[in-house]
């Protein structure tokens, strides 16, 4: 009972979708690209994270992809994942202002400031999360895992066409990076190739109307991955802990 009152309470309002991932390797061009793709379909608002600045949101206003009052800056003053992580409060209030102001809205974008690959998003701040890295960053870091890597609603493996500019293999490191995710979703994105601009906004359809019918449940990609210790007895069964790591 319980279970659907939260349901339905939750379905009431517009998805609110994270975006993270290391410095520079797109969030902001793809938040804007969602816009661009999607603003005729459904109401959408953002909310960047920057550390000292409002520059994300200055480059969303001015990409022209929103009216530029449905994009919020919030200036973290400290490390990037404190304020998607561990108090979410200055990013909740803003999403739930701008929810407010310009219901309905069918989605609410929270850009993560670039951070490190441990930083996910709480469920406490969004329903879902697309967690972003880019091929100019290596094509092992596919391979370096991490909660983001590993367990967001989806992984996107991004500026696929600068691939041969820095001796990748993204047909490699899509694999890598699939072989990491257990049947997550895994996205191989440029913004010079419209087809793959296509299968993002055919996810993030997906997902929008699933949050609708209540039938998408928020997952805690977490951040500590799941392990064992040399100690326990369930060593290589499947199904990891996580703990304060005091000893
Ligand atoms: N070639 C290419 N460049 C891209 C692509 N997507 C983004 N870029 C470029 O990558 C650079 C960084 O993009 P941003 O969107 O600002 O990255 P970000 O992750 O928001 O950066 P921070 O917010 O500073 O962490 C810009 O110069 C973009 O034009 C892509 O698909 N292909
Ligand atoms: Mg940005």
């Amino acid at each position: 009972m319980l279970d659907n009152l939260n349901n339905t309470t939750t379905a009431a309002r517009g998805l609110r979708l994270g975006v993270a991932g290391p410095v520079g390797t797109g969030k902001s061009t793809l938040i804007a690209t969602i816009c661009r793709e999607l603003a005729s379909e459904y109401e959408i608002a953002v909310v960047t994270n920057d550390i000292y600045t409002d520059e994300d949101a200055r480059l969303l206003r001015a990409a022209n992809v929103l009216p530029i009052e449905r994009i919020v800056a919030v200036e973290t003053g400290a490390c990037p994942h404190t304020a998607i992580r561990d108090d979410v409060t200055p990013n909740l209030i803003a999403v739930e202002d701008l929810e407010r102001q310009f219901h309905p809205l069918d989605m609410v974008i929270v850009e993560s400031g670039g951070d490190n690959l441990t930083a996910t998003f709480s469920p406490a701040l969004v329903d879902a999360q697309i967690f972003c890295i880019d091929v100019a960053g290596g094509g092992d870091v596919a391979r370096k895992g991490g909660p983001g890597i590993e367990r967001a609603d989806l992984l996107v493996v991004n500026k696929i066409d600068l691939a041969p500019y820095v001796d990748v293999d993204a047909v490699q490191m899509v694999a890598d990076a699939t072989a990491a995710r257990d049947g997550l979703p895994v996205l191989a994105l440029s913004q010079k190739d419209h087809a793959t601009i296509d299968q993002l906004s055919a996810w993030l359809r997906q997902v929008i109307a699933a949050h609708r019918a209540g039938s998408h449940t928020p997952q805690d990609p977490g951040p500590m991955a799941p392990h064992f210790h040399a100690d326990e007895e369930d060593h290589g069964h499947g199904h990891g802990h996580s703990h304060s790591h005091a000893h």
